[in-house]
């Protein structure tokens, strides 16, 4: 009864994890072939390790019936020292058993990491920061910020790099996670097969903000895409009202040193996500729904709102300032 007591709470914490609403942060539910492989690699060891257990505790459960103490039993049973015949037998079948989940897991591996380019495939340089993510695209010379657009049923090659420490990218609907390492350029392939918004996140514990690092995948069908990157590459449009023209002098003034946006600020920025396309993000730094007031809370205590990151506070600035500010960060689209 003591020990249910402690597994409550545990089975609670699942289960709220279980359905906390994300869009896919699960490995269960394959939204591309990697992510397919991978699952039925895990199918079949589960499969296997499932048979072997319920033979095992089966021949458990008759030897302690069969040969449990009666009443009336004097002797000892017979005493058994060695059999071939089941020596050969428990060490031929586990061999059997490990082949059947080597061979698919070889082979698969291979798949894996074969990042070859093919026909239409793009590649993504990937960079951890703290605590954020960074997407360059080389090919169409474009840089984005924490939304990881990428075109669908299309070989994706990722090219995972870190500015600081380490990271871990891990999108589970698409793939397992693979390591960003300082110095170092790690290699991997995704593809998703429909459109959708698939949830990331680091998992390599790489400080105090690590637990917020959240991104995202965003898969469009090709032809979306291609417009994406190609308005992602232009100019930035004119604010159309005069309160976000005065919130871009703002910007202007304050945040271009980190920020880049439609290439202004530079292309990668240094210190912060490129902006270009800010006002589609569904969320603030990673995490915050995506609302006025929540972007406020951002730029006035980004420091008490996202313990660690490197992005300084703007409460200084008076409400006009700060209401067009705002104004013009959700005018920042390249899609419509
Ligand atoms: C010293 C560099 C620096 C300056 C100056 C700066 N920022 Fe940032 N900003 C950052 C960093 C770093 C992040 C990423 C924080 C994180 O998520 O860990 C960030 C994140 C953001 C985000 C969230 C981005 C996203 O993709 O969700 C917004 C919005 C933002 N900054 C707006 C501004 C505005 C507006 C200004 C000017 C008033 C500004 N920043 C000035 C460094 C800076
Ligand atoms: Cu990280």
């Amino acid at each position: 009864m003591k020990q249910l007591g402690r597994l409550l709470p545990l089975t609670a914490i699942i289960l709220l994890l279980a359905g906390c609403g994300e869009v896919n942060l699960t490995a269960l539910d394959p939204q591309g072939p990697i992510a397919e492989m991978q699952l039925s690699l895990i199918k079949l060891s589960l499969y296997i390790m499932i048979i072997v257990i319920v033979i095992v505790f089966a021949i458990f459960a008759f030897v302690l019936w069969r040969f449990r103490d009666k009443p009336g039993d004097k002797h000892i049973p017979k005493q058994v020292e060695g059999n071939h015949t089941l020596e050969i037998i428990w060490t031929t079948v586990p061999i059997i058993l490990l082949l059947i989940i080597a061979i698919p897991n070889v082979m698969d591996t291979f798949t894996l990491a074969n990042v070859d380019a093919e026909e239409n495939s793009i590649t993504v340089k990937v960079t951890g920061h703290q605590f954020w993510w960074e997407f360059e695209y080389p090919d169409h010379d474009v840089v984005a910020g924490q939304d990881m657009y990428i075109p669908t049923n299309t070989k994706v090659i990722v090219h995972l790099e870190a500015s600081d420490v380490m990271h871990s990218f891990w999108v589970p609907a698409l793939a397992g996670k693979q390591d960003n390492v300082p110095g170092i350029t790690n290699e991997m392939w995704i593809k998703a097969v429909n459109p959708g918004v698939y949830k990331g996140k680091c998992t390599e514990l790489c400080g105090e903000g690590h637990w917020l690092m959240d991104f995202k995948v965003v898969a469009v069908e090709p032809d979306v895409f291609e417009a994406w990157a190609q308005n992602m590459a232009q100019p930035a449009k004119d604010p159309v009202t005069a309160q976000a023209e005065a919130g871009r002098d703002v910007f202007q003034a304050s945040c271009i040193g980190c920020h880049a946006v439609g290439g202004v600020g530079g292309n990668p920025a240094v210190g912060g996500p490129d902006l270009t396309n800010f006002g589609e993000r569904t969320v603030i730094a990673g995490f915050l729904e995506f609302n006025e007031e929540n972007l406020e809370k951002w730029l006035r205590y980004p420091e008490t709102t996202k313990p660690g990151n490197k992005m300084p506070g703007f409460n200084h600035l008076n409400d006009e300032d700060m209401k067009a500010l705002i104004e013009y960060m959700k005018g920042l689209k390249v899609l419509d």
